[in-house]
């Protein structure tokens, strides 16, 4: 199926007609190598037989780079998308599930709850729900919960938006292979322009009571010697601006994040999935699961797929040919699929890094409690806009995140990312045909440790403490879970300098899972450059 604009373009609409008219939905016509692909690209969802000329698995960050660079160069693509399209509303009217109460909308196939704040003055705040292809994964991998968007759009439907730059001295640290000059002159400033990022209107921030916890967040930090700063976003701040004055309906303003927004946020499919599929030369089948990759006899690869109902039922197995695969399904996603298929057999050449270097980017969360007189405001923006910048010092870049409970409670709620060098490997295993990561609880610890020095000289300064009471009881610190897997499939390691995958020419790797662990500041802005580079160079090297 298309998406998009929602009236297709003329040439969307003869092409349809044409292959209607002839039933011709594989190319046959051996023209040029272009002619052949842009004929053989199916108009609808996959079926087993097709050949595509390119096969994106996944429509996050790196895939929605891929299919629109793709598109503009004239190569057809088709994206595999394992979550919903989130396009129509429930029996409700709304698409997206509440933030206060989530329904089945708001977990994919789980029967609970999995809220990334648990608990609430020791008990649990989690709820049973229905078994659905709901909007965010809390994928348990062993010793942590990695938290992931699904649907079309990837985690661009469930994140805070902070769209953050890192440090450059940090950049080129970790990613030494690449030319940091290029990144930071042309591939960082086309991510940030072709995403929508903008910076909130700062006397605004300043007058509104929905920036109050932010505020509050700012005055402690810098009254413990701390340096904040504003955080760029994808939330179009007008939009925000006027939902404050009551003359649009409410998003950020009325809590919506993790399970989606209905207006204001700056989402893939608002951005880069809409300028892809507006060339008409975009295809996504969501619900749709890729579960083997290997060469295909004669030329190509033979990718296999599992469409599944909203249940999470397997309703058909589909086997397509592709002659390039790029994998964008996510570090965790990419990494499950390249490690299985190497341990199988199906791609034996792909090189030993692949599943290493996998980090959850030193994430850690920790709440405190203000005095009376620190109000953090019964009306909170659910999108953050300053973070704690303390990371040359103490290693530590701190989100003064919201806690949207629509009453006061006087909470500085943080996520924070640390400078934590640890790493994990994901690992197949035979018995379960399953593929694990070796990521234990120890291995938080230090994300703990850096960040309790930020907090504690907060804590003493304010004479506050931590909240102990949201993340299990008598729990400070929620060590357990990451909203930025990074790594397992690292640039230059387990592919070469531009994602491609060594020893499967046609084959590369698009998303987060080239970054190795760690990028110090809130991924997605890495991710999006990245790929942007590296599909330029694929496109003028591999394609032409
Ligand atoms: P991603 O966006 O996860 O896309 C991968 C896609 O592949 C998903 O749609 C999957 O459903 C799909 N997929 C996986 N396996 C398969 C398969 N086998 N077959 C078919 N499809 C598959 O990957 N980052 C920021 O920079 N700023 C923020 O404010 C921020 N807030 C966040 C808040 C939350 C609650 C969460 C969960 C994440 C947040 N992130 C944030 C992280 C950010 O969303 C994440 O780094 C990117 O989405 C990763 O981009 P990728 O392209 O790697």
């Amino acid at each position: 199926m298309s998406r998009g604009s929602a009236v297709p373009s003329s040439s969307q609409l003869s092409r349809r007609r044409f292959i209607a008219a002839t039933g011709i939905a594989a190319g046959a016509v051996a023209l040029s190598s272009s002619w052949v692909s842009a004929a053989a690209a199916p108009r609808r969802a996959l079926n087993t037989g097709d050949r595509v000329p390119a096969l994106i698995i996944g429509s996050g960050y790196g895939g929605s780079v891929t299919a629109l660079r793709l598109a503009q160069a004239g190569i057809d693509s088709h994206i595999v998308e394992m979550g919903r399209d989130w396009t129509t509303p429930g029996s409700d009217g709304k698409i997206f599930t509440a933030t206060a109460s989530p329904d089945k909308r708001g977990y994919w196939l789980r029967n609970r709850t999995k809220q990334p704040v648990s608990n609430f003055l020791g008990a649990s705040i989690d709820k049973d729900i229905d078994k659905y292809a709901g909007i965010l994964d809390a994928e348990n991998m062993g010793a942590i919960n990695v938290y992931q968007g699904r649907g079309v759009g990837g985690g661009s439907l469930v994140n805070g938006g902070m769209a953050v730059t890192p440090k450059r001295s940090w950049f080129e640290q970790i990613l030494p292979s690449v030319d940091a000059n290029e990144m930071y002159n042309t591939f960082y400033p086309r991510a940030n322009a072709t995403l929508g990022v903008t910076n909130i209107d700062q006397a605004w921030f300043e007058s509104t009571d929905y920036y109050k916890f932010s505020r509050v967040g700012r005055k402690v930090a810098e009254r413990s010697g701390f340096k904040t700063t504003f955080v760029p976003n994808v939330y179009d701040f007008d939009y925000m601006k006027q939902e404050e004055a009551g003359a649009v309906p409410k998003s950020a303003l009325d809590g919506e994040v993790i399970f989606g927004n209905h207006h204001g946020k700056k989402s893939l499919p608002k951005t880069y999935l809409a300028q892809a599929t507006a060339t008409g030369k975009v295809t996504i089948s969501p619900l749709h699961r890729v579960t083997k990759v290997a060469p295909a006899p004669g030329s190509g690869y033979g990718v296999e797929i599992e469409q599944i109902d909203e249940q999470g039922n397997i309703v058909a197995t589909k086997t397509v040919i592709a002659d390039k695969v790029f994998f964008a399904a996510g570090s965790v996603g990419t990494s499950k699929l390249l490690v299985s298929m190497k341990a199988q057999g199906h791609l034996p050449n792909l090189a030993g890094a692949v599943g290493q270097e996998w980090g959850t980017n030193g994430n850690v969360m920790v709440a405190r409690a203000n005095h009376a007189w620190d109000a953090t405001g019964s009306k909170q923006s659910s999108i953050p806009t300053m973070g704690i910048d303390a990371w040359d010092t103490n290693g530590v870049f701190a989100e003064i995140a919201p806690f949207p409970a629509g009453a006061e409670l006087w909470i500085s709620l943080y996520l924070a990312i640390t400078k934590n060098p640890e790493r994990a490997q994901f690992q197949f295993n035979s018995s379960t045909g399953q593929v694990g990561l070796s990521w234990t609880q120890a291995q938080a610890q230090k994300s703990i440790d850096l960040a309790k020095v930020v907090f504690d000289k907060i804590n003493k300064k304010e004479v506050t403490v931590y909240r102990s009471d949201m993340f299990g009881s008598n729990k400070v610190w929620n060590d357990g879970l990451t909203y930025h897997p990074l790594g397992g499939a690292v640039l230059n390691k387990a592919t070469d300098n531009y994602g491609r995958l060594n020893g499967y020419p046609g084959m590369y790797v698009m998303d987060g899972s080239l970054v190795p662990g760690n990028v110090g500041v809130n991924p997605f802005v890495t991710i999006t450059a990245l790929a942007e580079r590296n599909i330029a160079n694929i496109v003028a090297n591999d394609l032409h």
